[in-house]
């Protein structure tokens, strides 16, 4: 974590606070049982592993939790109140505040995994070397659109691209996505391009980065919170993937633009991760979450049309005419298999 600078106002709670707990200390010293909690209060899920959780207090400290069993998976991001123990720099999490926003993924054996919690802004990060991947693009699109976010896809390593070719292969993959409306952001955290303008989109934001491992997640945060020494992963030469190296999402506090605020937005990082999967939907609702597509919704044939075999489909179409990109229809058709083969779809 990067150290905080504390008004002064924090300073005096956090040392009325170490007071009280020295004062209570002494007055449970002497029971056989160190039990005793201390007041309920609000805290912000820095991250979670297995079962316990780093919950950060409203002074800006940090205490590893147990959480009370009935309450599920916690994720960086959450909203919760806790009570400290006494006695340790520990604590007990008893209720978790109703999330706003949360990004999960289908994990092992029907298991959802959280990504993160409360986030108002998605950074896709991906990068130009081993290559960009649209239809992951689309995934995290449609859990913005979900999740009635924006997302930005951040084009990350443009230090490797040394040629105008390489370039112009970049430029067609996101025709799509420009013709859409998402804004793309060239960056590379060696040569610091698109920094700055990342920062100023994520100013006052609770934001989270996702994308495949190895993509640079984790580096971009390092290059834009000063201080901050997260690890970093090596990419294989042989194999040109990522190894992972973040495994739980970790919230972080971004430095604020203006002087007067104490943070410009909190930021997750989260694992890179091979494939990613939005939450099951219907055809009607998949459709909405694609607004390439809109513009020949409602005139296919067929009111039930799936766009795959049906006569006189408006989106096949709109396909072979290239006004919807291929890539954005195969990726619709991949989505639209995988929730049919899901129990409740
Ligand atoms: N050339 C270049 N390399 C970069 C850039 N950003 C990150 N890298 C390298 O890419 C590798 C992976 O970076 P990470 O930041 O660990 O990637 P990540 O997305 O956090 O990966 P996971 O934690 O596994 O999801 C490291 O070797 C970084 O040094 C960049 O802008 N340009
Ligand atoms: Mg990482
Ligand atoms: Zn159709």
């Amino acid at each position: 974590m990067a150290k905080r600078k504390l008004t002064q106002q924090q300073k005096r709670r956090v040392d009325e606070q170490l007071q009280n707990r020295k004062v209570e200390k002494k007055s449970t010293s002497t029971s056989s049982h160190n039990t005793q909690l201390g007041e309920e209060q609000t805290g912000l899920v820095i991250t979670s592993f297995g079962k316990r959780v780093l919950v950060e207090s409203e002074t800006g400290e940090h205490y590893r939790c147990a959480i009370r069993q009935h309450l599920g998976k916690l994720v960086a991001g959450d909203q919760v109140i806790w009570q400290t123990d006494i006695e340790e720099q520990t604590g007990v999490v008893i209720r978790v505040l109703p999330r706003k926003h949360e990004l999960s993924r289908p994990g092992f054996r029907g298991q959802t995994r959280m990504i993160a919690a409360n986030i108002d802004f998605i950074g896709i990060v991906m990068p130009v070397l081993p290559g960009i991947h649209p239809d992951m693009i689309d995934r995290y699109l449609v859990a913005a659109n979900q999740l009635d976010i924006p997302a930005i896809i951040i084009i990350n390593k443009v230090d490797l691209l040394d040629n105008e070719t390489d370039w112009e292969d970049i430029a067609a993959l996101l025709e799509p996505y420009a013709e859409m409306g998402v804004e793309l952001l060239p960056a590379s955290t060696i040569s610091h391009a698109g920094l700055e303008d990342l920062r100023a989109f994520m100013d006052g934001k609770n934001s989270v980065f996702v994308g495949p491992s190895g993509a640079g997640k984790s580096s971009l945060i390092n290059a834009l919170i000063p201080d901050l020494h997260i690890r970093v992963g090596t990419l294989s030469d042989a194999t040109g993937l990522g190894k992972h190296t973040t495994t739980n999402s970790i919230l972080y506090h971004l430095p604020p633009l203006n002087p007067s605020e104490q943070y410009g937005g909190n930021l997750i990082d989260s694992p890179g991760i091979r494939q990613f999967s939005p939450t099951p939907c219907s055809l009607s609702e998949l459709e909405n979450y694609y607004p390439d597509f809109s513009p020949y919704l409602g005139q296919c044939k067929y009111n039930n049309c799936t766009h795959s075999i049906e006569p006189h489909c408006a989106i096949k179409h709109a396909v072979e005419h290239g006004e919807i990109a291929v890539s954005r229809y195969q990726s619709f058709q991949r989505l639209l298999t995988e929730f049919k083969s899901e129990p409740e779809h």
